[in-house]
């Protein structure tokens, strides 16, 4: 020591200045450097940190399962950090995310915005509207002749005897019939209602329940093939009814086979022919004046060949009241039951709506020569005379099965009552004056 004493001070004094410095800044560099090794043990770590990089939630996972469950050294790190292995780097990166990025902030994927739009619920389909409104303009006419008429008889201050007398009249005229319209009058005017609204109310309840009774469409099938017969007076809709029958049940998923057992006009075999091939059924026809019995024999060997589900039988439209036609209908039935038992399945009868009263004595006379079991009520559209079916529904203990509501295909209806009821009674823009 004394020797280095005395080398120093063999030195000129700046130096020796100098070298103190030096060592006091030695000594105070290798104190920083200690305490700072004591404050953080993970220097390595932070500074290899990648502050800006963005992982998704799968990275993270992924990440979990790569890391070795037992911690790194310190020393291993830096080891790691020389040869800048895969694993270090990726454990040094999940802390960055579970300290700073929380996984809840990672914003929404767009698709899912996409797909909230393509769920959005669909419109609701207009076809019940359609129908209904249908209904309402085919039954404008006697909604209007009816209705029409009440208003204005129940908006005087005062109810009485000549009042109910008016409102028979206008049952009467819409074809109500007198039987049925004089047991409306005795229910409502007893149940002493003065609001015009409320006695509308009363008489639509007891309508319903009139036709209610009558309701009955055809729902299944009773055999293979079922015979249905159809039959009525001249023009009231037959043919036109079984091309649309026709197409309803094909529609349905069944094999169906119309047969021209009228042979009395070779223009009603060419029509029915037509409507077979619109539709798409099967068709028999016999030749113009032949014995309709012969085709409906003819039909129905025809229909079992060729595994019909449904044949349907049109006659001529004949007048109620001649014996000679109204046998040979008889007659037609007869064979039909004669080939298979239990048929005709279904006899029905045309009635045309605009006939009025007269549809009633056409069905009870047809109901007598072939036993009716089921009601067509045609051309309810553009007639004023549609409450002949309440007529109908109260007098006659046959079903009304369907309505004619218009020409098209589609303008028949299965007849449901309150379907009916509702849209006589229905009040808005729908009239068609
Ligand atoms: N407006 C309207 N017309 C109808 C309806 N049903 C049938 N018609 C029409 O009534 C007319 C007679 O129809 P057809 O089917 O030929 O009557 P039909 O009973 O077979 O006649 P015949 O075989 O001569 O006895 C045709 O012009 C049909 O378009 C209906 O519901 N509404
Ligand atoms: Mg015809």
């Amino acid at each position: 020591m004394n020797s280095l004493l005395n080398t120093i001070n063999s030195y000129p004094a700046v130096y020796a200045d100098i070298f103190v410095v030096f060592v006091l800044a030695l000594i105070l560099y290798l104190l920083t450097l200690f305490i700072s090794k004591i404050l953080s043990g993970k220097d390595a770590e932070t500074v290899e940190t990648e502050p800006d990089k963005q992982i998704s939630a799968t990275d993270l996972e992924e990440i979990k399962t790569e890391v070795p469950p037992p911690p790194v050294e310190a020393d291993d790190i830096q080891d790691a950090f020389k040869s800048s292995g895969p694993v270090v780097r990726e454990t040094v990166v999940t802390e960055e995310i579970l300290t700073e990025e929380p996984i809840a902030e990672i914003p929404p994927e767009p698709e899912q915005v996409v797909e909230e739009v393509v769920e959005e619920p669909a419109p609701a389909p207009a076809e019940p509207e359609t129908v209904i409104s249908r209904l309402r303009k085919g039954l404008s006419k006697t909604q209007t002749g009816l209705f029409g008429k009440l208003d204005g008889i129940f908006s005087r201050s005062e109810i009485d005897q000549e009042t109910w007398d008016e409102f028979e009249e206008s049952l009467i005229s819409s074809d109500i019939g007198v039987n049925t319209t004089m047991k409306l009058r005795e229910v409502i005017s007893g149940s002493n209602l003065n609001d015009p609204s409320e006695i509308k109310d009363a008489l639509k309840e007891e309508i319903l329940k009139i036709l209610k009774n009558a309701e009955g469409g055809i729902s299944e099938f009773k055999a293979k093939p079922t015979v249905m017969m159809v039959a009525g007076v001249n023009g009231v809709g037959k043919t036109t009814t079984i091309g649309k029958l026709a197409n309803k049940f094909i529609k349905d998923g069944n094999k169906v086979m119309v047969a021209a057992a009228d042979t009395f006009r070779a223009a009603a075999i060419e029509q029915l022919e037509v409507w077979s091939q619109r539709v798409g059924s099967d068709f028999i026809k016999g030749s113009p004046g032949a014995d309709p019995s012969a085709v409906a024999f003819d039909a129905v060997q025809a229909s079992q060949a060729r595994g019909i589900d449904l044949l349907i039988v049109d006659t001529a439209g004949r007048l109620h009241t001649k014996t000679n036609l109204m046998d040979e209908l008889k007659k037609i039935k007869r064979i039909l039951g004669r080939e298979i038992s239990d048929s005709p399945h279904e006899v029905l009868i045309v009635l045309d709506a605009t006939t009025g009263q007269n549809a009633v004595q056409q069905a009870k006379s047809f109901n007598e020569a072939i036993d009716i079991s089921g009601i067509v009520l045609t051309k309810l559209d553009g007639t004023a005379k549609g409450g002949v079916i309440i007529a109908i529904a109260d007098e006659l203990n046959i079903p009304v099965k369907y309505i004619g509501i218009g020409e098209a295909l589609e303008d028949l209806r299965e007849f449901n009552a309150e379907e009916f009821v509702e849209a006589l009674f229905a009040e808005g823009d729908s009239t068609v004056h």
